[in-house]
């Protein structure tokens, strides 16, 4: 062998890269007379904070692997790419270093971007875009301002979280107990007037639709559903006895109305000022005010924690029994939840509970558990489950949890209150008080309010700064920018003033896969024929840290733009698959921590291909991989032999002709086929890769004494199953073995299930125990599988039939017990 001919992926992996570039070979057909099946792979697009990291490659490179593949399988593959370009990290970096955010963007963009194709990604780079690209950004403001004509968006001045230290608003989703997500400062609540989108008005359907995410983890479901939050109760509304003021509370417990001792209101609640300036307590309201401020929401409902209280003296009468109970300012309830006031059953609710005792108030028990006695006076926490009424009238007796049912009918009958759903989930604020975003298209006008940029004068450009620190009262530096900031009013003409605030960046991260679809439109955000063609995604690829955030404001958007009758589809991806992270020595990679390794320090030391393969072979796509345990040595030795093979067999290779009988290389190669097939169809990315691996062996051990046909067959199946892995070294081996145009045209192999069927073995069908038949079978058969032979079998039958199957056992590959009951 020659040197020529030795595996040297930097002289085989630029050629490609330029090849590529210039043929175009991934782009995704729009014509709609093409009958190729369509397949929409969709990866979470990155943020360009630098060059790419591990993280890149392993979710996009896993993700590159199911694009290949569906091209392979002769899909017409739309599997685009672009950046989610707005955000923070730029704008800090300009304050910090005194970097241009826009040019500090792009060429991290530039360089990502010559990072992707020097890795072999099979994007359609002809779809890319940049959410901080003008043409992409006025449609994020046409979107918007039609959610407004649709009272979707709305403006509004409330309590948010807002970031001492990066000086902005945070969203929900980016305060992690009580501290920012990004730089870990302590979250205070500050009233700003701020845009929303009315999120909390799809709950119900944002939980209907899961069932639409039939290839979603239950993980993530679970995750969504418990911050959609639903909880089923009653409102009901109390009034004040000295001001004869009405105040409603939420609570999930109307069967314990009869154990109300006290009242509490939210510290932000508006009447919790108004009773304690009646008390003459104003002042000391004002001290209590500021030591609630500082603590967190997590904080605030934390169990065993010394709650905030002020007794306002008043008093609040309980609708069901007349009575009259103190009533009370506390942190431990929340303005945002409910209605920012709740009755108090210290007996049965933990933290009412806690102040009670705090407090000494009364603890009356009105739920007695079966067979207990509890008593208020001695008992050590609350009793929350279920039991019978008690101390509550005609209702003493009725059990949980037809109670809750029985009492909110009767407040219904008397209207003292209503049965009641209620979510968790609040209304996402968008703005943010940072120059790196998205302008938001609003015109103040003293004469008429807040008025829309008209389309013809879209995009409201972002200008540039030569500051870019916020202001001192925490405005986004766009407040500066004074020439920008003064306009005229679109609809009066006379002096009006911009939004200077951004939107968050998730707004362009919640359509951009719309975009991909038709990313050249010029009249509007996308082109519904081809939305309608590629959209819901076949499968969409990203982390679960996303869970609660961008997988939440994309499937409301989606929603959304159904209702402005955009789109007849209301969930934009059914199947997410959630790859794992890469980690080091058990912590994050990060330049500070000294830890960091980049896909372009594998690429350059081994290659493109052994990077991507080493990467996939580490572990289960779905679970976190510590690089400090892998090495790609193995990979490359493994490619570096895949390499020889082809070459050595070259020859024999390009002069073969068709493959025919059932020569044991053939058995062992359509049982590689249909074996890493399989997998790589369900991500099961490690054991394809071995199993190409056991081909390679197969081949080497074999090739000497099998026909040059089967070789050839063999050969040429391995190298077009592995290209999903590794692009290069299979392009190239394909052209020396007589490959005709690119070998993602060429098809994936098809598996012949006769030559694949392993020596069988026999598995044995029991009926309670007792064998009733033997079936030869192959060894990898699946559980399903050999239920249903089971099943078929007239032997079996006969013991089976006219009687209630209460169980099946399966004991892949051997066994199979119905247990039957007469
Ligand atoms: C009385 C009661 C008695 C309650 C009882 C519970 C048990 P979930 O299930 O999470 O929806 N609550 C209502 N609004 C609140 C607020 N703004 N801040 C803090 N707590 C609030 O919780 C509903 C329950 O949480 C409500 O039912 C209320 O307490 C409390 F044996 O009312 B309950
Ligand atoms: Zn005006």
């Amino acid at each position: 062998m020659t040197d020529e001919d030795r595996y040297d992926p930097s002289s085989i992996e630029p050629k490609w890269v330029d090849e590529w570039e210039r043929t175009e070979p991934y782009r995704a057909s729009d014509d709609p007379n093409d009958p190729r099946p369509r397949f929409y792979a969709l990866d979470m697009f990155p943020y360009p904070s630098g060059d790419l990291h591990m993280g890149h490659l392993e979710a996009l490179g896993g993700g590159d692997v199911i694009a290949r593949y569906w091209m392979l399988r002769g899909y017409n593959v739309l599997h685009p790419i672009g950046w989610d370009a707005f955000g923070l990290p730029a704008e800090n970096a300009a304050i910090k270093r005194g970097a241009n955010p826009r040019s500090w963007t792009y060429e991290n963009i530039e360089q990502q971007a010559k990072s992707f194709k020097r890795l072999g990604m099979s994007f359609d780079w002809s779809r890319r875009f940049n959410t901080c690209d003008p043409g992409f950004y006025t449609w994020t403001q046409w979107l918007f301002l039609k959610l407004r004509e649709a009272g979707v968006a709305y403006r509004s001045s409330a309590p948010v979280n807002w970031c001492p230290n990066d000086k902005t608003v945070l969203a929900n989703e980016q305060v992690v107990q009580g501290r920012c997500e990004r730089c870990d400062a302590a979250v205070v609540k500050r009233d700003v007037t701020s845009w929303f989108f009315r999120e909390s008005a799809y709950a119900q359907r944002l939980l209907d639709d899961m069932d639409q995410l039939t290839g979603w983890s239950e993980h993530v479901k679970i995750i969504q559903r418990n911050w959609i939050g639903r909880s089923e109760g009653a409102d009901v509304t109390f009034a004040i006895a000295e001001t004869g003021e009405q105040i409603t509370i939420f609570t999930t417990r109307p069967d314990t109305l009869w154990g109300v001792t006290f009242f509490v209101i939210a510290p932000e609640h508006p009447m919790a000022r108004v009773l304690a300036e009646r008390a003459g307590k104003a002042g000391a309201f004002e001290a209590y005010l500021r030591e609630v401020g500082a603590a967190s929401e997590i904080e605030r409902t934390a169990l065993g924690r010394r709650k905030l209280g002020f007794d306002t003296g008043a008093h609040a009468v309980n609708p069901v029994n007349g009575e009259q109970v103190p009533v009370y300012v506390a942190d431990y309830v929340l303005m945002e939840y409910g209605t920012g006031a709740i009755m108090a059953v210290p007996a049965h609710d933990q933290r009412d509970f806690e102040f009670a005792r705090q407090e000494g108030l009364p603890v009356r028990v009105v739920i007695q558990p079966e067979g207990g006695a509890l008593d208020g006076q001695t008992m050590e926490a609350a009793y929350d489950g279920e039991g019978r009424m008690s101390s509550s009238g005609h209702f003493d007796g009725s059990p949980t949890p037809e109670s809750i049912a029985k009492v909110i009918a009767w407040l219904e009958e008397q209207q003292l209150g209503t049965g009641r759903v209620r979510y968790r989930l609040r209304d996402w604020n968008v703005s943010r008080q940072r120059f790196w975003g998205c302008p938001i298209p609003i015109v103040y006008c003293e004469q008429c309010g807040d008025v829309a940029v008209p389309d013809d004068q879209l995009p409201v450009l972002l200008p540039d700064l030569e500051d870019y620190t916020p202001t001192e009262e925490g405005e986004s530096p766009l407040a500066k920018v004074t020439d920008w900031v003064n306009t005229s009013c679109p609809q009066c003409g006379s002096a009006g003033k911009r939004d200077i605030d951004t939107f968050d960046t998730f707004v362009d991260s919640s359509w951009y896969f719309f975009r991909y679809c038709s990313p050249h439109t010029g009249d509007a955000p996308f082109d519904r024929e081809l939305v309608e063609r590629w959209l819901p995604a076949n499968q969409y690829i990203g982390g679960d840290t996303h869970a609660t955030g961008h997988l939440i404001y994309s499937r409301f958007f989606t929603k959304a733009l159904y209702d402005l009758g955009m789109i007849s589809f209301t969930e934009p991806y059914p199947n997410l698959f959630n790859q794992g992270t890469v980690i080091m020595e058990g912590a994050k990679m990060s330049k500070s921590r000294g830890n960091l390794v980049t896909p372009s320090a594998i690429v350059d030391e081994f290659g493109a291909d052994t990077a991507r393969v080493t990467m996939l072979f580490a572990g289960p796509y779905e679970a976190d991989i510590d690089w400090a345990d892998v090495s790609p040595h193995g990979v490359f030795r493994w490619l570096s032999r895949v390499w020889r093979l082809a070459v050595e067999n070259a020859g024999r290779i390009v002069a073969a002709g068709a493959p025919s009988g059932e020569g044991e290389l053939r058995r062992r190669t359509h049982r590689a086929i249909q074996g890493a097939g399989h997998d790589t169809e369900r991500f099961r990315f490690n054991t394809a890769i071995s199993k190409l691996m056991v081909l390679t062996n197969d081949i080497a051990e074999l090739a000497g004494s099998s026909d040059d046909a089967d070789v050839a067959e063999a050969v040429r199946a391995l190298v077009v199953m592995l290209n999903p892995y590794a692009p290069f070294i299979t392009e190239e081996v394909w052209h020396r073995l007589g490959g005709q145009g690119h070998l993602i045209h060429a098809r994936w192999p098809e598996a012949i299930d006769a030559l694949a069927a392993r020596d069988s073995l026999t598995m044995v069908v029991q009926v309670n125990g007792r064998v009733r038949d033997k079936i030869e079978v192959v060894p990898d058969i699946s559980g399903d599988a050999m239920e249903a032979l089971a099943r078929a079998s007239d032997k079996v039958a006969a013991f089976v039939e006219g009687k209630t199957v209460v169980k099946t056992i399966v004991v892949p590959p051997k066994l199979v017990n119905i247990v039957v009951r007469d």
